[in-house]
C-alpha cells in the first residue's frame, strides 16, 4: 500500500523550529482551519465522539475480550468522520510531521478534548507512546486562547518517574496531578531547569509536540473549550488501543484503525483503512 510521497513539502519547518523540536520537544503555533470551519468542526467531534464509549478503561479486563469489537475507541474519531480525517490529513500538518518523522506515515489517533468552565485534566503522559513513538498535534477549535491552552513540560520525554508511574506506586494520586506545582517539583527532580509552558495557540491553530511529554490543562475561564488532539506515528510502529493506563500494560485484541496519511507501509503491523469519503 502506497500513498504519493511529497519530497518539496509546502510547509517546510524552518532550521531554528527543528532545532526547537529537537530541544524542546514542541513547535508551533501553526494556522490550520478557517473560521466557519472551526465552528463547523466543534459538532462534527461531538457527532463521533457520541458514537463511541467515550475515555474507558474497564475496571476487570476478561482475558481474551475485545471492548472494541462493536463501539469505536474514542480515539478514532478520522475512522467515523471525512471531515475529521480530511483535517487530519492536510498537508499544513502531514508535511511538518513528516520532516520531524520520516515519509511513511500513519494518522491512528484523532480525539475530541472539551474542557467545560473551570475544569481540565491532570498532569500525565500517553501511554500508548510508551510502546510506539509518535506525535500528537493540539488543535484549538473554539474558546482557546494563549491562556487556557494545553500546558506541557518541555524535554519532558525522557523524565522519570513519569506521573503514571507515581500514580502506579500510590504515592500520589490523579487529583495531586492536578497541580502545577507538584508536576513542576518532581519533573525538576530529573530536570532543576524544567519549566511549565503554554504554548500560545489560538482557535483554528496548531502545535506539535513529541507524544510522551508531560502535559496537563486547565480552562480558567466562564466558557467550555474545545480542541481536537491528533496522533501520528511512522508505519514501522506497532499501535495498539490500552485497556489501562498503568503499568502493567494490557491492550484490547482489535487494533485501532490507521490512516496512511504519506508514503508507504512496508510492515504490515496495523489496521490501516481507507479515508472515509467526504461527501
Ligand atoms: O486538551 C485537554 O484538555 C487534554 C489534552 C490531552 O491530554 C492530549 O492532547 O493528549
Amino acid at each position: 500500500m502506497s500513498k504519493d510521497n511529497k519530497n518539496n513539502n509546502t510547509f517546510s519547518l524552518t532550521d531554528s523550529e527543528l532545532k526547537q523540536f529537537r530541544d524542546q520537544g514542541w513547535i508551533g503555533p501553526f494556522k490550520l482551519l478557517s473560521e466557519s470551519e472551526a465552528a463547523q468542526l466543534v459538532p462534527e467531534l461531538e457527532r463521533c465522539h457520541a458514537k463511541t464509549r467515550g475515555m474507558f478503561y474497564p475496571e476487570k479486563i476478561e482475558p481474551g475480550k475485545s471492548y472494541y469489537k462493536n463501539t469505536p475507541w474514542f480515539q478514532s474519531l478520522h475512522a467515523l468522520s471525512p471531515t475529521i480525517s480530511e483535517i487530519a490529513q492536510r498537508p499544513e500538518i502531514v508535511d511538518r510531521v513528516a520532516q520531524l518523522m520520516g515519509d511513511d506515515l500513519l494518522l491512528w489517533g484523532a480525539i475530541k478534548f472539551s474542557q467545560a468552565a473551570n475544569k481540565g485534566y491532570h498532569w500525565h503522559t500517553d501511554t500508548e507512546f510508551d510502546f510506539a513513538d509518535g506525535i500528537s498535534i493540539w488543535l484549538a477549535v473554539e474558546g482557546v486562547t494563549p491562556d487556557n491552552a494545553l500546558k506541557i513540560i518541555p524535554r519532558s520525554d525522557n523524565f522519570k518517574p513519569m506521573p503514571e508511574e507515581y500514580i502506579g506506586s500510590g504515592k500520589y494520586s490523579m487529583e495531586d496531578f492536578s497541580s502545577d506545582k507538584l508536576a513542576l517539583s518532581l519533573a525538576r527532580e530529573s530536570d532543576p531547569g524544567a519549566n511549565i509552558v503554554r504554548p500560545p495557540v489560538r482557535d483554528s491553530e496548531f502545535f506539535i509536540f513529541r507524544g510522551k511529554l508531560w502535559h496537563g490543562s486547565d480552562n480558567n475561564t466562564d466558557k467550555t473549550r474545545h480542541a481536537m488532539g491528533l496522533r501520528y506515528s511512522s508505519t514501522s510502529q506497532s499501535l495498539r488501543i490500552p485497556l489501562t493506563y498503568l503499568q502493567p500494560m494490557q491492550w484490547d485484541p482489535a487494533l485501532p484503525p490507521c490512516v496512511l496519511v504519506r508514503g508507504k507501509d512496508d510492515y504490515g503491523n496495523n489496521n490501516i483503512i481507507e479515508m472515509p469519503k467526504v461527501k
